[in-house]
């Protein structure tokens, strides 16, 4: 009886009985789902973000996208740093030594976090036509990790304008990483559908063939290459898209703003630099030629670079194959971007920073991937150099041979269609280049009286900088000659009477010692003076280089200069006058 009198009211509440299971299930459900993400790692924070988004209801689609507010008072909000408590320090320094910057805390980070504007003032009030050409942004990756890669993502989408944005391309050169894979094509046609397409490569192709393959690939009219580890800064797209407007074959490059590798703190760059490069082809900063600045009409104009840092550009798509892309045989990582550099200024287009366009990166003291390409015995910067010196460089190719003896026969692969893109273009020489793009560029055997080796012949002593970076102070010392063939040993007497190598001058610090500074800080009242086989006499003080007492190694001393004395003699390997 009490059955049936149970079963009855079963029956008659029925409908309320799948609500309650349904709720408790649901309840349940969530319950499981929240316990699984409470303890950090770094693919449940993933995880999190990822149902942070479905919380939002966030469907990205072409015309529509929204992206949340910036959560705030989350960790890195604003560009801050983040800090991480023990618990999530664990493993850290193994981190580091595998990804180069600090993935637990890009993981606490939301992908879409909020950043310093860190455009100048002017920037702030510029006003863009609408009508701009649209931009494919290309973005690869050889094992780049879920968060920046998405923060990279999220902050282009973010901080373009939807008309301006025809696509983001995604180019994966053969991670090895799984949360890459499947995953990331799964949450890109999710969140982004056909906004955000992914490009796998066949076979690694290396950055340089990847930037190639993601190009040829896009649709917008302007091409912009960015790492995978960036944030683009507010009014990034606009300034790069509106110079392209004007000028089709200006090659443009954002300011880069530094991102912490260790904390994830965002911080802005100064615009008082242009890129240069060193003999040895490796980029350097150089303040901004006077040059540059005066013929700047106001400070947030784009103005001319002779080369630029890499990376991050924005050309016109159709002009950036016009000019010749990139080299398809150089493997790897580098040389790409001097080559580019070279290439368009000598085949009449033009490279320009723009300060109004800011894109922060984050800076790896070290490579997540594999360095050694098939050719070349895996010195991929070495041989890419090559191919750019024997293409763009003409004679001058011979001050990368000083610092790369070894490299004078070695193979460097076919170089042909680069050399025709020179022919049919009909480009400039790279003595062009040199007079009229970095007119201060030092040539170590034209803008001299005499260059080589500087040997005192009694002791065959020669002065040397024992191979210490010349990025700081260092002493010059002494060493056996090397009859010429150690570039530590190259020096000159510069026609401004410095006693010079490419960047650094000899000044002194106290009364007699000797050391080499970067010529643009030195003391330029500080001179030399020198006849062949002549002491090398020291202005103001008339103190003459001695090597008198000295033996391999120690530094070079200043000593009362007298007349004909043997370890006050010198000769430099020529003379020009
Ligand atoms: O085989 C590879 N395949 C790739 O797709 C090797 C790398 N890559 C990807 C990689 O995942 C990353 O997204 O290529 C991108 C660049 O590699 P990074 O970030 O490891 O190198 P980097 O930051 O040292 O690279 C700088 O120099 C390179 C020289 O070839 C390229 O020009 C990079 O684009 C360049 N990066 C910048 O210029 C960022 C700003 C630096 C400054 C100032
Ligand atoms: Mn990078």
């Amino acid at each position: 009886m009490l059955f049936r009198h149970l079963s009855w009211r079963l029956y008659r509440n029925r409908h309320r009985l799948v609500v309650i299971l349904f709720i408790t299930f649901f309840i349940i459900f969530f319950y499981y789902d929240n316990n699984k993400n409470s303890s950090i790692t770094s693919t449940t924070l993933v995880k999190r973000q990822v149902r942070n988004i479905n919380e939002n209801k966030i469907r990205i689609n072409r015309e529509t996208y929204t992206i949340p507010e910036p959560c705030h008072g989350c960790p890195g909000e604003n560009g801050a740093s983040v800090s991480l408590s023990a618990e999530e320090s664990k493993g850290l320094d193994a981190i580091m030594k595998k990804e180069f910057f600090n993935l637990h805390a890009s993981d606490k980070v939301s992908l879409w976090r909020s950043i310093p504007d860190t455009r100048d003032q002017l920037c702030k009030s510029v006003d863009y036509p609408h009508d701009l050409p649209s931009a494919s942004v290309i973005i690869i990756f050889k094992n780049e990790r879920w968060s920046p890669v998405l923060r990279t993502v999220y902050s282009v989408l973010n901080r373009s304008p939807k008309h301006l944005l025809k696509e983001v391309i995604l180019v994966d050169d053969q991670s090895d990483i799984e949360e890459m894979g499947q995953r990331l094509d799964d949450y890109c046609e999710e969140h982004f559908g056909e906004l955000v397409r992914i490009l796998r490569a066949p076979t690694r192709l290396g950055l340089i063939k990847a930037k190639n393959y993601g190009a040829r690939n896009a649709t917008g009219d302007v091409v912009i290459f960015l790492d995978a580890h960036c944030e683009a800064n507010v009014g990034w797209l606009e300034p790069l898209l509106l110079r392209i407007k004007q000028k089709r074959s200006a090659i443009l490059c954002p300011m880069i703003d530094m991102i912490s590798e260790r904390d994830m703190q965002y911080g802005g760059t100064g615009t008082g630099s242009v890129g240069g490069f060193w003999w040895s082809l490796h980029f350097n900063w150089i303040p901004i030629p006077k040059r540059i600045l005066d013929a700047q009409k106001s400070k947030i104009d784009p103005y001319p670079s002779p080369t630029m840092a890499g990376g991050l550009l924005a050309a016109d798509r159709k002009y950036f194959f016009e000019v010749g892309g990139y080299d398809d045989d150089m493997e790897v990582w580098g040389g790409e971007n001097l080559e580019i550099s070279f290439r368009v200024w000598m085949c009449g287009g033009s490279l320009e920073f723009v300060p109004c366009s800011r894109v922060g990166h984050i800076f790896r003291p070290g490579h997540p991937y594999n360095m050694t390409g098939l050719k070349g015995k895996g010195d991929v910067h070495g041989r890419n150099s090559m191919r750019l010196a024997e293409v763009w460089m003409d004679d001058y190719k011979r001050f990368y041979y000083m610092h790369r003896r070894e490299l004078r026969d070695k193979d460097f692969g076919d170089v042909e269609d680069r050399r025709a893109i020179r022919k049919r273009l009909n480009c400039h020489s790279f003595k062009w280049y040199l007079d009229n793009v970095y007119p201060e560029k030092f040539i170590l055997d034209e803008n001299v009286h005499a260059y080589g080796e500087l040997r005192n012949p009694t002791s065959s002593l020669c002065l040397d900088t024992l191979g210490e970076n010349e990025k700081g102070s260092i002493n010059l010392a002494v060493f056996s000659c090397q009859n010429g063939v150690s570039a530590n040993q190259y020096l000159t007497l510069s026609k401004t009477n410095q006693l010079r190598r490419e960047d650094t001058c000899a000044v002194t610090m106290n009364s007699n010692s000797v050391v080499l500074n970067m010529c643009a800080y030195s003391d330029q009242t500080q001179t030399w003076t020198h006849e062949k086989n002549g002491p090398i006499i020291h202005h103001p003080s008339n103190l003459c280089l001695d090597v008198e007492g000295l033996s391999n190694n120690e530094q070079i001393k200043l000593k009362k200069c007298e007349a004909n004395k043997p370890s006050q003699q010198w000769l430099f390997e020529h003379y020009l006058t």
